[in-house]
């Protein structure tokens, strides 16, 4: 973790003094009000700082982080992880984000008021976890509402849990082991317009992916050489129950514009962790966080499948080393859904869910977006 976490503070300081001077001018989009809790009513954890970013923080009473956005019932539903300063002192990577709760949030327009439902699921309820429950996504079928969530097992291992609820808010009621099948971390669920859900999931380093060779954990970090293939994200058809998978995992193949497998060395593009799937004029876009380079990048394929061949970046690197985001359509307009660490001042593991507008060009790309410049 030395090497990137230089490199993160180098890009942190470069980006913190040209932000001081976009700030200034650059706030454009609507501030979203805040509501207390409907359900719950936490306490303010600390006092907070605010900070002068084009986007303002989805609330600002709890820290929030790996925004998975989706619209039920016509109100759009987003799906945070619960940023907490644990002041964990276990080692490895990843080890501070040792989260233990879900809150769902969810407003009835972009940029309106903001409602946080409280907690829909502590880690004390999963009867299989021990820790850090990471990003989460949500889905629904028939009328009940599915958690993914990644944690660690007994063994330390990362595994993907499932929790239902007959409310899109929760509480959500835990299936009593994890999905069989799965590993790593960041699930996303993508409906397809057939009714068919896809369960995309992978992460590097803290994610545990380095560690599993041909479906078996093997404990022992290995990765590719630079020239070769780098470790790619992983996907399954979720079966008709919701919470088993239709098929052992896949591995997806994320090609470069030359029809080749992106290189372990091609720190700007390669895959690091927060897979996200939305389908736009039939085409299915794979959008990923790059981790070391702090970018999201994605890809399209015409199959929920892949191949996936790059296509370019939508997201320049935030405030914070981790970069990972959501794809919505809601009411006609697409939306990004993001988080950097703006309102804990730059502590990398409090972190902040922010959103604004995403714009396909006619020719299927993506409109890049700054989140330090606004729109
Ligand atoms: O929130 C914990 C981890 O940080 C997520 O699972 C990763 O995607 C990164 O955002």
């Amino acid at each position: 973790m030395t090497t990137p976490i230089i490199a993160a503070l180098l890009v942190v300081v470069a980006l913190s003094l040209s932000a001081c001077e976009k700030s200034k001018t650059d706030i454009t989009d609507a501030q979203p009000q805040i509501t207390a809790p409907t359900r719950a009513q936490p306490a303010p954890e600390k006092d907070l700082p605010t900070e002068q970013f084009p986007h303002n923080p989805l609330v600002t009473h709890i820290y929030t982080a790996d925004p998975s956005a989706h619209v039920f019932n016509n109100r759009l539903y987003i799906y945070p992880s619960h940023d907490i300063d644990s002041k964990s002192t276990a080692t490895g990577s990843g080890a501070r984000f040792d989260m233990v709760d879900y809150h769902v949030l969810s407003m009835a327009e972009a940029g309106g008021q903001v409602t946080d439902h409280g907690p829909a699921l502590h880690i004390g309820e999963v009867p299989w976890a021990t820790k850090q429950l990471w990003a989460p996504d949500a889905a629904e079928k028939d009328g009940t509402y599915y958690l993914y969530f990644p944690a660690k097992d007994d063994k330390d291992i990362f595994r993907i849990g499932v929790a239902k609820s007959r409310k899109p808010e929760g509480p959500f009621v835990p299936e009593q082991s994890f999905i069989p099948g799965t590993f790593s971390i960041d699930p996303a669920v993508f409906k397809d317009d057939d009714g068919s859900h896809y369960l995309y999931l992978g992460g590097i380093r803290g994610g545990q992916l380095q560690r599993w060779e041909h479906g078996k954990y093997t404990g022992v970090d290995k990765y590719p050489a630079e020239n070769q293939p780098s470790l790619m994200p992983y996907m399954a058809k979720l079966n008709d129950s919701m919470v088993n998978l239709a098929h052992p995992l896949t591995q997806i193949s994320l090609l470069d514009e030359n029809g080749n497998l992106i290189n372990q060395g091609d720190l700007a593009r390669k895959f690091f962790e927060a897979p996200w799937v939305h389908k736009f004029k039939g085409t299915y876009y794979l959008s990923w966080s790059t981790g070391d380079s702090h970018t999201i990048q994605y890809a399209t394929s015409d199959n929920p499948y892949g191949p996936f061949q790059w296509r370019g970046k939508l997201l320049e690197p935030v405030l914070g080393w981790t970069n990972h985001h959501s794809i919505v359509e809601y009411k006609g307009q697409w939306h990004l859904l993001y988080h950097d660490s703006s309102l804990s001042g730059g502590v990398d593991h409090l972190r902040s869910v922010k959103m604004t507008s995403l714009t396909h060009n006619a020719d299927g790309s993506i409109q890049v977006i700054d989140a330090w410049l606004g729109d």
